[in-house]
């Protein structure tokens, strides 16, 4: 079929709008007609020629709200007309991974999904016979995406779309680094280094553990009053101090913080976050995404004397036993989606969508079809 396509072509360019085709689902696949997706700092990473993994061209996004169009030979789990979360973090139940109780990574298509193709070695996406590849077997920004059963979460259908679209990722990823990953108690002091959707989520989630102070820290104060909605207390600014912000992060804290996570991406402030952490028992859990060729470093000293660094992807969560309940959680007004969108728009404006992040205006921008 033809479908209209934000493609992007070549790294670091604007993603052209086009009409593209689009094959139908085969074995084990389903085609989904896209409602809405979220546009993640993950995307911008990749477009911008980062990712080590970044394959051109290709149909970027991630973070959807879909309704399942037709079903491919041997889908049983999902059927026309269910309302689905696509998971770029598959679950399919059977791998080691998945049995292991230990980690939300399932393997099971992992390998093909990291060269952007289906499962069978394939992509389903061209222009005039060009291959075009999958992203993160996702590929929310268009109108219609053929994916893996493994890959749909399926939701309640109270959920709208344009909203729930951001438990694909950023929202769940942040509450699910605090609740699975670190488990933070209550009463523990968080330091949040980034506070946009990642951070905020993070923000989030340790409100719902019971931390009693959480300190979020930006170089946009702009993004200080979205932090104090969500529930943060204090709020640190490093360009406006000439110290490292780690001793700054220790001396408002008595010693550091009992947990912290790096939400933005670079691996200076990875180490700030590692060492604002309480000496003894700290963690500090990197959520952010670095560029390829980028390393972290820190004196082996302060994990010597009990800090913990870890890391965290799509916060830990298991996308299809765990994510239908966190839509529930927010139906139920548990957990707070609406006020993270700050822009919503065509998919025609798509690029504008960068902008406003690269700007650091607004939170999230909703792109909806
Ligand atoms: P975003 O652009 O919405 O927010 C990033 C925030 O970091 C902004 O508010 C920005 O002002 C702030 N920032 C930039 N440089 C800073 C600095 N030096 N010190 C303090 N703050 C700074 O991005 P996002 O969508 O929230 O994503 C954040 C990071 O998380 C990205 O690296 C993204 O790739 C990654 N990510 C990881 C996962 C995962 O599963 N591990 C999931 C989603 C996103
Ligand atoms: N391709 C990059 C790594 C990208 C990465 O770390 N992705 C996160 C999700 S970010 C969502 O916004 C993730 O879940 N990773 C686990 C995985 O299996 O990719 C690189 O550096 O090669
Ligand atoms: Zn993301
Ligand atoms: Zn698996």
């Amino acid at each position: 079929m033809k479908i209209k396509a934000a493609v992007a072509w070549e790294a670091d360019q604007p993603l052209q709008i086009e009409e593209i085709d689009l094959a139908g689902p085969k074995n084990g696949e389903v085609l989904i007609k896209m409602v809405a997706t979220g546009v993640c700092h993950t995307d911008a990473y990749t477009l911008s020629g980062d990712d080590p993994e970044g394959l051109f061209p290709v149909v970027l996004g991630h973070e959807g709200g879909a309704i399942v169009v037709e079903t491919g030979a041997g889908v049983t789990s999902v059927q026309k007309d269910d309302h689905v979360i696509p998971l770029y973090t598959p679950e399919c139940g059977k791998c080691n991974f998945c049995t292991s109780g230990k980690t939300n990574l399932c393997q099971a298509i992992r390998e093909t999904q990291g060269k952007g193709l289906m499962p069978d070695g394939t992509s389903r996406l061209s222009k005039n016979g060009e291959m075009i590849h999958h992203y993160m077997g996702t590929s929310t920004f268009a109108e219609y995406a053929v994916v893996p059963e493994i890959a749909l979460a399926k939701i309640n259908k109270q959920a709208p779309l344009d909203k729930v679209c951001l438990l694909g990722c950023g929202i769940t990823t942040g509450i699910g680094a605090v609740t699975n990953t670190a488990k933070v108690e209550p009463g523990s002091t968080v330091a949040v280094f980034g506070l946009g959707g990642i951070g905020l989520g993070v923000i989030q989630g340790a409100v719902l553990s019971g931390a009693k102070r959480i300190i979020g820290v930006d170089i946009n104060p702009d993004k200080f009053e979205f932090a104090r909605q969500m529930g943060a207390t204090d709020f640190i600014n490093p360009k406006e101090h000439d110290v490292p912000i780690q001793e700054v992060i220790i001396d408002a804290t008595d010693g550091g913080v009992d947990y912290s996570f790096e939400c933005v991406g670079n691996v200076n402030l990875m180490r700030s976050a590692l060492e604002c952490c309480h000496k003894g028992w700290g963690e500090s859990v990197i959520i952010g995404v670095a560029g390829a060729g980028q390393e972290i470093s820190t004196r082996p000293f302060q994990l010597v004397t009990g800090r913990v660094w870890r890391g965290s992807a799509f916060g830990g969560v298991k996308g299809r036993s765990q994510l239908p309940g966190m839509v529930d959680q927010y139906l139920a007004g548990d957990i707070k989606v609406d006020e993270f969108v700050s822009h919503t728009m065509p998919l025609e404006d798509i690029n504008k969508a960068f902008d406003f992040m690269h700007k650091g205006d607004g939170i999230r921008s909703v792109i909806t079809f």
